[in-house]
């Protein structure tokens, strides 16, 4: 069966690209053509919304394709903010905001507290939908977050978020030292077996 990766953040598309050149065959970023509205209470739920809506949508289109649906939904979360932003890391700074509106919002809430740097981690839930059932696995990055932004790699808080073991934020680490560490490439490692079993199908 062919996957097909449902995103439309092209800093999870180069990333998954990257990690998954054998296994992910077709890329879409159908998402951003359908207003899908992510309203689960967790990762994992969001993720599932996904999808499930892309599947659903192909199987309409395509009622004798042979592919199945991976999607991410991820984000940042900080102790000191009671966990936010959390799921709604994508609309941080409002609906619509993008990643560098979201980015500044985060460095204020972390001044706001009078602080320079705290802890904070990464998750990324990984949904795959197929014929063959639902899946999820989960994927999580420690580390901490700074008051200001250095480097211009990564995408979304990547600039401002140091891992645990770095002095270097991921705006200054390349993609694939990323990649190794990271909440999502961390999930991926969970989900390839399932990949490769439908990949088989
Ligand atoms: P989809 O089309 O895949 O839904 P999205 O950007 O709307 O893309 P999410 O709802 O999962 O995706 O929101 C994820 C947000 O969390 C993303 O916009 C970033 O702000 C942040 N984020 C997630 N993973 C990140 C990473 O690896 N590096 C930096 N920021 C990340």
């Amino acid at each position: 069966m062919k996957l097909v990766l449902a995103t439309g953040n092209k800093g999870k598309l180069r990333e998954f690209r990257q990690m998954c050149q054998d296994e992910v065959v077709a890329f879409s970023d159908l998402l951003g053509a359908f207003d899908i509205v992510e309203d689960g209470a967790t990762f994992a739920e969001n993720a599932l919304i996904k999808a499930r809506t892309i599947y659903k949508k192909l199987k309409e289109t395509y009622p004798s394709g042979n592919y199945f649906v991976i999607s991410d939904d991820s984000g940042i979360s900080l102790p000191v903010l009671d966990g936010a932003p959390g799921i709604y890391s994508a609309r941080y700074a409002g609906e619509g905001a993008n990643d560098k509106d979201n980015l500044y919002k985060l460095i204020n809430a972390v001044k706001a507290k009078g602080l320079k740097e705290t802890p904070a981690y990464y998750t990324a839930a990984i949904a795959i939908v197929s014929q063959y059932g639902e899946y999820v696995v989960h994927g999580w990055m420690h580390g901490k977050v700074i008051d200001k932004v250095r480097g211009d790699k990564g995408f979304g808080y990547d600039p401002m978020f140091i891992p645990s073991g770095f002095e270097k934020t991921l705006g200054e680490l390349d993609d694939e030292v990323k990649s190794k560490i990271s909440h999502r490439g961390k999930a991926l490692a969970l989900a390839k077996p399932i990949i490769q079993m439908l990949r088989r199908k």
